[in-house]
């Protein structure tokens, strides 16, 4: 029996692959180091520099949407979608946060395009600060490197 993971390889090349990034405004100081992290983990995967385009939008209830269609435009191979939902004192948080993971999560399952979660959905600044270092400790740098690997294990695995 062979167990089929992306995993086996050292470290896994994104040469060939294209990529969208479709981040939100809403907290853009943290936003933004999703977006250099994503890109930080694709460059070190050798994603060529055009081959990775990136979509703004106002809040991470717009990432769907968008999301889908940059899925739906057969141009790439994976989204990676970015955003930093921080609660507030009305229910507001639940709303765009359920929403926006349903609707990334709908839109993968809809086009088959593999669609990554790179939204930190925190209690508050300190929480999504945590969350938005160098490396490991960077959601946009997890879900990019996520995202090399499925392309590498569904192109491996699905491929005819
Ligand atoms: C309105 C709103 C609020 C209160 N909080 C956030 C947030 O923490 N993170 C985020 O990405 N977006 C937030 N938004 C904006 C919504 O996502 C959306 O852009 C607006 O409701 C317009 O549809």
């Amino acid at each position: 029996m062979r167990i089929e993971t992306a995993q086996d390889e050292e470290r896994l090349s994104a040469k060939d692959f294209h990529f969208a990034i479709v981040a939100s405004r809403w907290n853009d100081s943290l936003v933004s180091r999703l977006v250099a992290g994503a890109l930080e983990a694709l460059k070190e995967s050798q994603a060529a520099d055009e081959a990775v385009e990136i979509f703004r939008v106002p809040g991470s209830f717009e990432i769907p949407l968008c999301a889908l269609k940059a899925a739906q435009s057969g141009k790439f191979d994976a989204v990676i979608c970015l955003g930093v939902i921080i609660r507030g004192e009305t229910p507001h948080f639940d709303y765009v946060a359920s929403e926006t993971a349903r609707g990334i999560t709908d839109a993968s399952l809809q086009t088959g395009v593999p669609l990554l979660f790179g939204v930190i959905t925190a209690d508050n600044v300190e929480q999504a600060n945590a969350r938005a270092g160098a490396k490991r400790d960077n959601k946009g740098y997890d879900a990019a490197l996520a995202a090399v690997e499925v392309v590498n294990l569904y192109g491996k695995s699905f491929a005819r």
